[in-house]
C-alpha cells in the first residue's frame, strides 16, 4: 500500500509509538523556530532544563512580533534572547531582518525535515516540503534540548489542485476557498497534502502562503511536494544542496479528498470576525474601505510584493484610504529597493513599514472606529487589530492593492490580463544580520542578560487529590487565544512578565474575570468548541494557570492550545453529553472527586455540579504520557522528574 508524503516524513522521524490514526506518536524534530513574544518563556524554560547546548540540526530565534520597543521591555527580551541564543548554539535572527515564516523557508527550511516553531504559522515550511507544525514554546524547548515532540497520528486530506489560477485570482483564494469548504475546525486532527496537476502552476511563496493559513483550518500541518519548483527556488536562495524531491505514492491512501479547480476559483474575501466567514468580493464590489493593509507571513513574498507595485504604479492611494505595506524580509525588502519597485510604492503612497508582523498582531496600525479594514493577513479575529469594532477583510495582495487605489472592494480582474510575474534566479542574499551561535567550547564567556521585566514562569503543583472550585467563566464556541491572552501594542510587551500579563486574561470576553478568578483562588473554565483556536501562545495556558485555573471544560479544543494546558498542567476535558453546557452557570461550584484515581481508571470521569445538585461525564481523552504529566503538575515537572 503506498504512503503519503505526510506519511513518509513521519515515519522517518518516528521515535515513539506506532503510525496508527488517532493515538499519540512521538517524533524526532531537526529544526526548531522560536519568535520574541514566545520566545522569552521558550528560553526560560530551555534554561530550566540544564541543556547546556540544543541538540537539533538547526534552532533560530526570530525576532518579529515585538519590534515596537515603545518602552524597555522588548528591547530587553530582544538582549536576552540574543544572548541565550550565542550561548547554547540557536542562531538568532535580528529585529528587522523579516517576518520567522518567511526567513525560515528562505534560509534554513528543508524538504522533508521536521520543524516545530513557537508560532501557529510555523506549517509555512509546509511549502518546501516539510513536516513544520505549530508548538507551544515549553514543546520547543524540549525540542531544542532534544526531546520527542508528540502529536496525535494525524488523519491526511488529499486537496487535489486541478486547472490553473486565472489573472488575478491567487494563492490567498485558495487557501479561503479551502477555509469556506472546511472552516476554522475542519482540519483538527489532519494534516492538508496538496497534490495533483495543479500544484506545478503554484510557486514555493504561493504554495506557503496556502500551507500557512492552514493554521486557520485548525490542521496540524499542510503540506506540498517538494519538486523541481521547489529545487528553482532553493537554487535561487544559494541552497541547492538542500533539495531532495519528495511526495506521495501513486497508490497512496487519504482519509478525505477535496478536489479544487483553480480555474473556477474567484477572487474571495474572510468577513469580520473569523477566517472561514468567505465571501466572493464581488458580493461586496462598491463597499466603501478605510484601510488597507498588506504584509504578514501569509503574504509577503516578494513575488506578493511586486504584484502590488506593479498595480500602483502610477497612481495615487484614494484619499479616503490609509495603505500600509510591510515587506516579509529584509531580502525581500532589499530586492524591492533594488528592483525599483519600493519606489513605485512608495510614490504611490504606501505606508512602508518595517519587516515584522506589525499591525498583523496589533502593533500599529489599528484602524479607525469601525473602520473597514482590507489585510492580506490570515486572520481577523474581534479585537486583534486593535480596535474593538474594527471590521477586518482578509484578502488577496491583489485586491488589497486595487481596493486601495478605487477606496472600495474591487474585485482585482477588472485589472485586466495580468503580466507573468517571474520569481528571480537569483535571490539578494546576505545573512549579516542573522547571528551564529558561539563555538560550544567558548559557551561559559558569554553573559545571559535579563531585564526588570523579565520574571520567572509560574510553576504548576502536581495534580490535586480533589478539585472542588467555583466557575469562574463561562464562553461560547470558537474563543480564540486572542480572546483568552489578547496581544496588540499595549499587552504584548508584557509576555515575559505573566503576573503583569495576566491583568489582561479574558478581557475581551470579561474584564472582571482577572479579579474574579484571583479573589476564587481556584477555579474552573467552561467553554464551547473549538477552545483555543488559533495562536499557539502559551500564555493562554500560563496566565489562567497564574489566576489559579485547575481544569477547562469544553465541547471540543483546538490542538496547540490542549497540548498547552496540559504542559501548564491544567486539566482538559470534554463534555461527554454536549447538552451539559447548557446546564452550568458560571459561579456553580464544581466537584471532582478523585480526579487521579478517576484519570488513571479510564477516560469517562463524574463532575458533581454542587450548586445544582447534579453530575455529568467528561472525557479526559488522554495518552498515558499525557496522564503522568498532569500528575506531574505539567510539563517541566515531569520532564525533571524522568531526567
Ligand atoms: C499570531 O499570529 O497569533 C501570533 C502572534 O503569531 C501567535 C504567536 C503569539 O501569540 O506570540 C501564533 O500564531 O502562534
Ligand atoms: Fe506574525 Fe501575524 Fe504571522 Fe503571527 S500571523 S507570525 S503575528 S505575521
Amino acid at each position: 500500500m503506498g504512503l503519503t508524503l505526510t506519511e513518509k516524513i513521519l515515519s522517518a522521524h518516528l521515535v515513539e509509538g506506532e503510525m496508527v490514526k488517532g493515538s499519540e506518536i512521538g517524533i524526532r524534530i531537526d529544526q526548531t523556530l522560536t519568535q520574541d513574544a514566545t520566545g522569552t518563556m521558550a528560553y526560560l524554560e530551555f534554561e530550566a532544563m540544564g541543556v547546556p547546548r540544543v541538540k537539533t540540526e538547526r534552532s533560530v530565534a526570530y525576532i518579529d512580533h515585538n519590534t515596537l520597543q515603545s518602552g524597555f521591555e522588548n528591547a530587553d527580551d530582544h538582549r536576552f534572547i540574543g544572548s541565550v541564543c550565542k550561548k547554547h548554539g540557536i542562531y538568532f535572527s535580528r529585529p528587522g531582518n523579516g517576518i520567522c515564516h518567511q526567513v525560515h523557508l528562505e534560509r534554513f527550511g528543508i524538504p522533508g525535515k521536521t520543524l516545530i516553531g513557537s508560532d501557529s504559522h510555523t506549517p509555512t515550511g509546509g511549502g518546501i516540503g516539510m513536516i513544520a507544525m505549530g508548538a507551544g514554546g515549553m514543546d520547543v524547548a524540549v525540542a531544542m534540548g532534544g526531546g520527542t515532540y508528540y502529536i496525535t497520528c494525524p488523519k491526511v486530506v488529499k486537496v487535489e489542485l486541478i486547472g490553473k489560477l486565472q489573472s488575478w485570482v491567487s494563492a490567498k483564494d485558495v487557501i479561503l476557498e479551502v477555509l469556506r469548504r472546511l472552516s476554522v475546525k475542519g482540519g483538527v486532527g489532519k494534516v492538508i497534502e496538496y497534490c495533483g496537476e495543479g500544484v506545478k502552476t503554484l510557486s514555493v511563496p504561493e504554495r506557503a502562503t496556502i500551507t500557512n493559513m492552514g493554521a486557520e483550518l485548525g490542521a496540524t500541518t499542510s503540506i506540498f511536494p517538494s519538486d523541481e519548483i521547489t529545487r528553482e527556488f532553493l537554487k535561487a536562495q544559494g541552497r541547492e544542496e538542500v533539495f531532495t524531491p519528495l511526495s506521495a505514492d501513486a497508490d497512496a491512501i487519504y482519509d478525505e479528498v477535496v478536489e479544487i479547480n483553480l480555474s473556477e476559483l474567484v477572487p474571495l474575501a474572510a468577513c469580520p470576525h473569523s477566517p472561514d466567514n468567505v465571501k466572493e468580493i464581488k458580493e461586496l464590489q462598491g463597499e466603501k474601505i478605510d484601510q488597507v493593509c498588506i504584509g504578514s507571513c501569509t503574504n509577503s513574498s516578494l513575488l506578493d510584493m511586486l504584484k502590488v507595485a506593479h498595480i500602483l504604479k502610477g497612481k495615487t492611494v484614494h484619499p479616503d484610504v490609509s495603505l500600509a505595506v510591510a515587506p516579509g524580509s529584509k531580502q525581500v525588502l532589499n530586492m524591492l529597493a533594488q528592483s525599483g519597485a519600493l519606489s513605485v510604492m512608495i510614490d504611490a503612497g504606501a505606508r512602508i513599514l518595517e519587516s515584522a508582523c506589525g499591525p498583523c498582531i496589533g502593533m500599529g496600525q489599528s484602524p479607525n472606529s469601525k473602520g473597514i479594514s482590507l489585510r492580506t493577513f490570515n486572520r481577523n479575529f474581534e479585537g486583534r487589530s486593535g480596535t474593538k469594532d474594527g471590521q477586518i477583510y482578509l484578502v488577496s495582495p491583489e485586491t488589497a492593492a486595487v481596493s486601495a487605489l478605487t477606496g472600495v472592494f474591487t474585485d482585482p480582474r477588472t485589472l485586466g490580463v495580468m503580466p507573468e510575474f517571474k520569481l528571480p534566479e537569483k535571490f539578494t542574499i546576505n545573512d549579516n544580520m542573522i547571528v551564529p551561535p558561539v563555538d560550544a567550547g567558548d559557551m561559559d564567556s558569554v553573559e545571559v542578560l535579563r531585564g526588570p521585566n523579565i520574571k520567572p514562569f509560574p510553576v504548576s503543583e502536581p495534580l490535586d487529590e480533589t478539585i472542588d472550585a467555583k466557575c469562574s467563566l463561562k464562553v461560547g464556541d470558537n474563543i480564540t487565544t486572542d480572546h483568552i491572552m489578547p496581544a496588540g501594542a499595549k499587552i504584548l510587551p508584557l509576555r515575559s512578565n505573566i503576573p503583569k500579563i495576566s491583568e489582561f486574561c479574558f478581557a475581551v470576553c470579561d474584564e472582571k474575570f482577572h479579579d474574579r478568578a484571583l479573589e476564587l483562588g481556584k477555579s474552573i473554565i467552561i467553554g464551547g468548541s473549538n477552545y483555543g483556536q488559533g495562536s499557539s501562545r502559551e500564555h493562554a495556558a500560563l496566565a489562567p494557570l497564574y489566576l489559579g485555573v485547575k481544569a477547562v471544560i469544553t465541547k471540543s479544543f483546538a490542538r496547540i492550545h490542549m497540548a498547552n494546558l496540559i504542559n501548564a498542567g491544567i486539566v482538559p476535558m470534554t463534555f461527554v453529553n454536549e447538552s451539559d453546557y447548557n446546564k452550568i452557570d458560571q459561579m456553580d461550584e464544581l466537584k471532582i472527586e478523585h480526579i487521579g484515581n478517576q484519570i488513571a481508571e479510564g477516560n469517562i470521569i463524574k463532575v458533581i455540579n454542587v450548586t445544582k445538585n447534579f453530575s455529568f461525564d467528561v472525557n479526559v481523552d488522554l495518552s498515558d504520557r499525557q496522564k503522568e504529566m498532569l500528575y506531574a503538575g505539567g510539563l517541566l515537572n515531569y520532564t525533571k522528574q524522568n531526567s
